[in-house]
């Protein structure tokens, strides 16, 4: 008889030790590159799991994978960033205009295949999924474990499933987990999970970046932007499961560890403040770094001090554009003297202006009213140095939903940051202004070395 966690209290465990694979699917795209990418959804979710099966992790984006091909000739840099194994493949029908090659990041596919065999059969497979226009990878994976492992029940969470749920259905999976609700899974795997399980981080031999959360969701509602319609509220995570996941990861040899919290600087005098006091009570050299944009309205003096301290090192900010009238309709989660007194604030407390980001969003659908030269200049003018995001369409939100006189929102190959740019702006254009970019950020004292 099996164990269901629903049967009522009292229910003597039969634990049947299922195998379940977990998955982080290759990337096809026109660039991709290791800006520490980790699939954290789905090791949160694993972890809830560890000891009720045997779990197995395949990341084809893990760059020190003692099988990644060539992996002397990749560059990296020493904070954990770097470029991943890629083949040119074949432009998919929509993207014949673009001039530019397609490739398929990540681990060869013979490998995953052989994978399989070896290791297989599975019960489940959880496959990670993240941006909607990389779902070709997600159809490769499953392709591949119907073929080698055919009695594997084969379940999808994360972004792209929960921004385009019937089109993920579309790809034959056996479960979709749309949104934050796990109780489907747990239903459907038939395990009770343990929710106070750290994230399964020992699925990497060889782990050199980490990743923490404080909290879901955004108090902001940008036009731009899905987490507020996915994260219907603000909410902090318990202070003592990410330190203990900080000690997890640190234990395991791990210096570099970024934030993918959406407002990791909201309301933190309650969440990150209390966390880093906590961490400067303890020696770990440990950099902090945060690749999802900090709001720079709430780099106060003593935050700024506090998070330097406490050795956060790359502080990127998320301004997008420096006209008012930009800012304004858009959400106004940023204007441009917040940005001058966090740049201040920032360098009065020891970070190293080199290190500091602004990103810069381009072909936005109002990119008349942006001023993205002007914005450009502005940012560059306090001595930091430009990151252009190329605006991706994304279905449901006021922004993306705009765009539909211009890209079929339907299909999620279209939601391609590359592609919208070139259709939206053309190519001429969006290779001036990123030659304008790297012009200037040239122009900075010490510029680093850019790998990206
Ligand atoms: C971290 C992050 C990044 C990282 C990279 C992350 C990665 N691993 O690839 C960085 C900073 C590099 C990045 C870059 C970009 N990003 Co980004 N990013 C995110 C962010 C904040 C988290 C993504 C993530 O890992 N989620 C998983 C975890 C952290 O979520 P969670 O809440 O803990 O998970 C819960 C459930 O979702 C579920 N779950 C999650 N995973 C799984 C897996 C399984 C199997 C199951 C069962 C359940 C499950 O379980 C949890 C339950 O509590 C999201 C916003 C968001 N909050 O989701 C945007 C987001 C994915 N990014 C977005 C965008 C636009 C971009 C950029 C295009 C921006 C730009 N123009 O440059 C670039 C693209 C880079 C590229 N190469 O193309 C968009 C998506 C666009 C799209 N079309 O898909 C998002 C949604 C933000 C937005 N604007 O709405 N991003
Ligand atoms: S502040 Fe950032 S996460 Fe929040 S809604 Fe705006 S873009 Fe999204």
């Amino acid at each position: 008889m099996d164990f269901h966690p629903w049967d009522g209290p009292g229910h003597v465990l039969m634990w049947k030790g299922y195998k379940i694979l977990l998955v982080n699917p290759p990337i096809y795209d026109f660039s991709a590159y290791d800006f520490w990418l980790k699939p954290y959804g789905l090791l949160r979710v694993a972890g809830y799991l560890r000891g009720k099966g045997e779990l197995r992790l395949f990341d084809y984006l893990d760059r020190f994978h003692p099988q990644v091909p060539n992996s002397k000739k990749l560059r990296s840099d020493p904070l954990g960033r770097g470029q991943f194994y890629s083949e040119i493949i074949p432009r998919p029908a929509p993207f014949s205009q673009i001039p530019r090659n397609y490739r398929r990041f990540g681990l060869p596919r013979k490998y995953f295949q052989t994978f399989l065999m070896q290791e297989g059969p599975f019960d489940f497979a959880l496959v990670q999924t993240v941006m909607t226009y990389w779902y070709l990878g997600v159809r490769e994976v499953i392709e591949d474990i119907r073929t080698f492992s055919p009695q594997t029940k084969i379940v999808l969470g994360g972004v792209y499933a929960t921004l385009c749920p019937q089109h993920a259905q579309g790809l034959g999976a056996d479960l979709v987990i749309d949104g934050l609700e796990l109780e489907p899974l747990w239903r459907f795997l038939k395990i009770a999970p343990d929710l106070q399980e750290l994230p399964f981080w020992e699925g990497y031999e060889n782990l050199k970046v980490g990743v923490l959360k404080l909290a879901d969701g955004c108090p902001f509602r940008c036009t731009y932007c899905s987490v507020p319609q996915v994260y219907p509220k603000f909410q902090g995570r318990s202070l003592e499961y990410s330190l203990a996941e900080l000690d997890f990861l640190h234990h395991r040899g791990v210096r570099n560890v970024v934030f993918y919290d959406d407002a990791l600087l909201f309301r933190s005098d309650k969440i990150l403040i209390p966390f880093l006091q906590q961490v400067l009570k303890k020696e770990r050299d440990v950099y902090f770094h945060t690749p999802n944009a900090l709001n720079a309205r709430f780099i106060t003096k003593e935050l700024a001090k506090l998070m330097v301290q406490a050795g956060f090192k790359t502080f990127y900010l998320g301004f997008e554009s420096s006209a008012y009238e930009w800012q304004r309709r858009t959400g106004g989660k940023v204007y441009s003297e917040e940005l001058i007194r966090a740049v201040d604030n920032l360098t009065c407390a020891g970070a190293d202006l080199n290190h500091i980001t602004a990103y810069l969003i381009i072909a936005h659908p109002q990119a008349d009213q942006q001023h993205v030269e002007a914005s450009m200049y502005f940012a560059h003018s306090l001595g930091i140095r430009l990151m252009l995001s190329e605006f991706s369409p994304i279905p449901g939100t006021p922004d993306g939903e705009s765009c539909r006189p211009w890209v079929d929102l339907d299909e999620p190959l279209w939601h391609n940051k590359t592609v919208f740019s070139s259709r939206f702006l053309g190519e001429a254009e969006v290779n001036r202004l990123k030659g304008l970019c790297n012009q200037l950020n040239r122009r900075l004292k010490n510029p680093l070395q850019d790998l990206l």
